[in-house]
């Protein structure tokens, strides 16, 4: 439990101070008796009863705030339409189609784009500081993609069966998608940090369609919390949303606005995943810095 938390939850406190009452003289002087008092009159009967009125008591008092604790983490496995959370910004849902492929459809299409994509690394930036996302990715869309400080050029030139997979994740969504995200994560240590796909570019309230080929791998979700937390995310509602080969997740709403995702590393065995996010990028008004988020996030620790 963190150190924090800890605190949160064992609370006491001093107690009062115990009532006056005069004893025999001859007690014993505590350290923190001030030496004015020890002058005063040492002959008299006070010492005893000065030396009691520094005693400290430590008894149990209940606290006079509720205790706060982190509410538990929800796991979302079945297909369905889940609203998440009513606010602050709206609405964000989810919708989780596990099975929008069969089986060995998905096979065939997995080991397809694995061997057939133009898979690179990207070369991020935080802090000013250059390094390597831990995962390979490529991008589909007439225009370019900013994220983490650096850019994807426009590309075009879709594959065929991303065209083929485009139109279903369409029909299925009811939304249109001009470009595509693809990550492959080649094993566990691949991974992807806490971050909203709310770059200005993607629009307000953008519909983001997930697609997930190959090893399953642990989506996570955080709700950002409220502005008096001050970034910090102790107490904040999680759900996890395990992602089978064949699954599509759709994030719908203020998802963007009011919560994050990741994908974190997994430290037992795992293959290969491939995911593809279908979104919908806008053209940058004129001056505009590419890549700026919609909403400042103070932290993201
Ligand atoms: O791999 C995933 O399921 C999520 C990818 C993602 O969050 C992203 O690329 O923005």
């Amino acid at each position: 439990m963190s150190d924090k938390r800890q605190r949160a939850r064992v609370q006491g406190s001093w107690a009062k101070q115990l009532p006056k009452h005069s004893g025999p003289p001859g007690g014993t002087l505590l350290n923190n008796q001030q030496p004015a008092a020890r002058s005063a009159n040492p002959a008299s009967a006070s010492w005893k009863s000065e030396a009691q009125q520094t005693a400290k008591t430590f008894e149990f008092q209940q606290p006079a705030k509720l205790l706060r604790e982190a509410p538990p983490e929800k796991t979302i496995k079945s297909e369905g339409d889940y609203e998440i959370s009513p606010g602050p910004s709206g609405a964000s849902r989810l919708r989780l189609l596990p099975g929008f492929l069969a089986p060995e459809e998905a096979d065939w299409m997995f080991s397809k784009l694995l061997a057939e994509l133009p898979w690179s690394q990207k070369t991020n930036y935080r802090q000013g500081e250059a390094y390597d996302e831990p995962r390979l990715t490529c991008w589909y869309g007439e225009l370019p993609y900013t994220y983490a400080r650096s850019t994807m050029a426009a590309n075009p030139e879709w594959h065929p069966l991303l065209l083929t997979l485009r139109e279903a994740v369409e029909q299925a969504s009811g939304s249109r998608f001009n470009s595509l995200l693809c990550n492959l994560y080649r094993d566990g240590h691949d991974s992807i940090g806490w971050h909203s796909d709310d770059e200005a570019s993607l629009g307000a309230r953008p519909t983001i369609a997930s697609l997930s080929l190959g090893d399953t791998r642990v989506f996570s979700l955080r709700k950002q919390p409220p502005p008096e937390d001050n970034g910090d995310y102790t107490y904040v509602e999680r759900i996890r949303v395990p992602l089978s080969h064949g699954t599509l997740l759709l994030m719908e709403g203020a998802t963007q606005d009011d919560w994050q995702h990741q994908v974190s590393k997994e430290y037992h065995d795992r293959g290969p995943r491939v995911n593809l996010t279908f979104r919908t990028i806008h053209p940058e008004p004129e001056g505009h810095r590419p890549g700026t988020k919609l909403h400042f996030t103070p932290k993201q620790p």
